[in-house]
């Protein structure tokens, strides 16, 4: 596939998102794709603005990121990090040396004003990523996790420090009833054809972004009219488990049973499509039945070769949702 002329806007948080988003820009021109990232993972840290699902994003477009994390970069090391420790510093997240550099150069210019936005347009510029990487707004925005053992935890604590072990009670969105969409945000779902949830986790990688942008109109999902109206998801999920991260853990602790059928749920009155994986195709007649069309295929994708197969399916099934131009 080529170009498409669409304008598509993917929603994408995680390493999942990450790998779904290259596939896309794979096969997208930067005019018909742009990636609107998750910021509620963002967390202050020895003084720093990190903001750990944009760097996922753009490192991964960029060729940067570390293949056998997702996360961080290619190459790295960790001199500063052993420096640290040394010192008997927090070292229960880790920096490595190239990492830290863009947190030093996002956390100055924060400090002269600058919108996270233009922060990551310049970033983006120089790591060679062409295609529009938009954090979800430029205001702050903090996902509390409500935990059974230590009640609320920052989001990296309850990730990183406790690696996803406390029992979930709940979440909340700290700063997201004033937090606005930007410009850039409004601007590209204004023209976009299709927006696309990438397989990241529901609860805390594409619900703030969703919370963030759902006072915007998203259009009939019937005649495309007022707004993109068809709105595909990628099942996270697969065989009741997830590839990486806590989601189905989630959903567990949260009294919901996971799989696949769970997240079309959980996005229900949202979609007109849904992906999901072979081994979970008996689950496609109950997500039709919601008046969701489905797309059953492999999700996983463990190369690059593969994202870019996925989001190549996925793009045909999309265009098959279109409505037909009058
Ligand atoms: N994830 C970890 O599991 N351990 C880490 O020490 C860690 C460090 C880190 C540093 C920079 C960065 O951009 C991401 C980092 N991550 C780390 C990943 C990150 O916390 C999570 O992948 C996301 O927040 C979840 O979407």
């Amino acid at each position: 596939m080529t170009q498409t002329h669409l304008s598509i806007v993917a929603l994408a948080g995680g390493v999942g998102g990450a790998k779904f988003a290259h596939g896309l820009a794979q096969l997208l021109s930067p005019e018909e794709l742009t990636i609107i990232v998750n910021t509620g993972d963002d967390f202050e840290h020895f003084g720093l603005s990190i903001s750990p699902d944009l760097d996922t994003v753009c490192y991964t477009l960029a060729g940067l990121a570390n293949p056998e994390t997702g996360w961080g970069r290619a190459g790295e090391t960790w001199q500063a990090m052993d420096n640290l420790r040394q010192l008997g510093a927090p070292d229960w997240f880790a920096l490595g040396d190239r990492d830290l550099a863009t947190h030093l150069e996002r956390t100055r210019r924060l400090k002269e004003g600058q919108r996270l936005t233009e922060i990551t347009r310049h970033f983006c510029a120089a790591w060679g990523v062409k295609h529009p990487v938009l954090p979800m707004s430029d205001d702050p925005v903090r996902t509390m996790v409500d935990t059974a053992e230590y009640g609320e935890l920052p989001f990296q604590e309850y990730f990183v420090k406790h690696r996803c072990e406390p029992r979930v009670r709940g979440f909340r969105f700290e700063g997201i009833e004033s937090a606005r969409p930007t410009l850039e945000v409004r601007a590209a779902l204004a023209r976009a054809d299709a927006v696309l949830l990438c397989p990241s986790n529901p609860w805390v990688s594409i619900d703030p972004i969703l919370r963030i942008i759902s006072p915007l109109p998203l259009g009939d999902p019937l005649t495309g009219a007022g707004g993109p109206g068809v709105r595909v998801a990628l099942s996270p999920i697969i065989g009741g488990k997830t590839v990486k991260g806590p989601a189905a853990k989630m959903f567990a602790e949260l009294g919901i049973p996971p799989s696949a059928l769970a997240v079309a749920e959980h996005y229900r009155g949202l979609l007109t499509g849904f992906v999901l994986d072979r081994v979970d195709a008996a689950l496609a007649a109950s997500i039709q039945a919601m008046n969701i069309q489905t797309l059953v295929t492999d999700t996983l994708m463990p190369t690059p070769a593969e994202r870019k197969r996925l989001a190549e399916e996925t793009l045909r099934f999309v265009l098959s949702l279109l409505p037909a131009p009058s």
